[in-house]
């Protein structure tokens, strides 16, 4: 594969920005090599600066559930952006995206716009806070919520006391407010609230994880985690940045029947544009400015081109049979790689939920992190670029999601299972 000119911007991208790239798992360091500057994308393809192509399962990280370019979003971008690109005031289209997110999730009566997923979910863990009076907050480990201080944390040795910085830079008494429990482990959260009485503001949770690659919630999980932070005086916040309007147009939350009090979205609420939202009921949502006293802000928050894209994605997902088509294909895809690495004998397990998905090189079940943990990260690196030199572009980690869009066909999924085959063959 031709990558000179990838290669050239690549060394000249880390002369002026760190590790050349403007988030960390773009650099490719999980699975070796340079990583292809993408020059355009057109429905479920991509073309680097070499011209080599791509079929993208990586969809930028998942908000182009549509696919790349697509007409009615480009379109409606041009207009938009012909009127203007940003006001810092009102506009009727915010009203329209905001309004169109409360009628989908059944928990959501009033959201407030921002501008990427961590501020999402940094703005629905003060609001938890501002809510209840209480300072302490559960997450999971292998989850992830954006980069905000008090989510770069990690179990603490103590793991009943406190949670310790993943980063430099997050003092010990931002990580000591946030302990860190097991996903699928509904024990490892009731002795925090045994051990916490009336300190614990909320429980953030990935309703399907997607971060440690796509590990779905065991039956009763999540009701389970709703009937504890409510007998607890907790508030339950879904993070559905990756789940919100992927895996069904009501998310996680529609999909598995349980309402969370704070839902936190993003990616294709902006249609590849930068949008995060943080919503839930009213009488929660009266705690944010300037009604109540809970602050948080925005320059661009519901910037008009953003949410020009995220409705015009909205509105094309609303179309009849958009959820069972995305089932369909990615049903498709995983199915084909099931049987690719069955008859190349490699030990895999396929996760999947709706059009989310992620390959372990791991034997199953895969349904926790400890499990997670044993995949061959080796092995997926060389499964990785065995597949990108044959045109597939998967997600340059085994720890996170792939994604199927709208834009892919049969004709492209049964293609690429083909490439898996002959990719884990060379492999041999
Ligand atoms: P952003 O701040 O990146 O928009 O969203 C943070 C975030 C919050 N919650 C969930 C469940 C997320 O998956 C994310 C961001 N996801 C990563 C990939 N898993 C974005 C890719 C990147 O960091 O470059």
């Amino acid at each position: 594969m031709q990558q000179s000119k990838s290669r050239q911007l690549f060394t000249q991208a880390q002369q002026v920005i760190p590790g050349g790239v403007n988030s960390p798992v773009r650099s490719f360091r999980a699975v070796a090599g340079t990583p292809p500057f993408i020059a355009r994308g057109q429905g479920c393809r991509v073309w680097d600066v070499d011209g080599n192509e791509y079929i993208d399962y990586l969809g930028s990280w998942g908000p182009l559930v549509l696919g790349h370019a697509h007409p009615a979003v480009v379109e409606a971008l041009q207009q938009a952006a012909a009127d203007g690109s940003s006001f810092g005031a009102p506009v009727a289209m915010e009203v329209e995206l905001a309004g169109l997110i409360c009628q989908a999730l059944p928990s959501v009566e009033q959201v407030r716009l921002v501008s990427s997923g961590t501020e999402a979910c940094m703005s629905a863990i003060r609001l938890a806070r501002a809510y209840t009076g209480r300072s302490k907050v559960i997450k999971f480990s292998g989850c992830y919520h954006g980069h905000a201080d008090g989510l770069l944390v990690k179990a603490g040795s103590g793991a009943l006391t406190h949670g310790i910085p993943t980063s430099a830079g997050v003092p010990e008494a931002y990580a000591a407010e946030t302990l860190v429990a097991d996903y699928n482990d509904l024990a490892s959260v009731e002795s925090f609230f045994q051990a916490w009485p009336d300190a614990i503001a909320g429980v953030i949770v990935e309703p399907v994880a997607g971060n440690m690659g796509v590990v779905p919630p065991a039956e009763g999980f999540l009701d389970a985690l709703r009937r504890l932070t409510a007998d607890n005086g907790a508030m339950l916040i879904f993070d559905e940045v990756i789940t919100g309007f992927r895996i069904a147009w009501g998310g996680a939350q529609v999909r598995y029947g349980v309402t969370p009090d704070i839902t936190c979205l993003g990616k294709i609420i902006g249609g590849g544009l930068p949008v995060g939202a943080y919503g839930g009921r009213r009488e929660i949502m009266e705690m944010v400015a300037p009604l109540g006293p809970m602050y948080q802000a925005g320059t661009l928050s519901g910037n008009p081109l953003a949410v020009t894209a995220g409705l015009t994605t909205l509105t094309e997902l609303q179309r009849a049979g958009t959820y069972e088509r995305l089932e369909s294909l990615a049903g498709r895809l995983a199915d084909g790689l099931t049987q690719a690495f069955a008859q190349a004998e490699v030990p895999a397990t396929l996760n999947r939920v709706g059009s989310m998905l992620t390959g372990f090189f791991a034997a199953g079940p895969v349904d926790s992190l400890g499990r997670v943990e044993q995949a061959d990260t080796e092995a997926y690196g060389r499964y990785f670029h065995a597949m990108l030199e044959r045109g597939v572009y998967l997600a340059p980690s085994q720890f996170e999601a792939g994604f199927v869009s709208l834009a892919h066909t049969e004709a492209d999924i049964d293609r690429t299972v083909a490439i898996a085959a002959a990719a884990l063959e060379s492999l041999r």
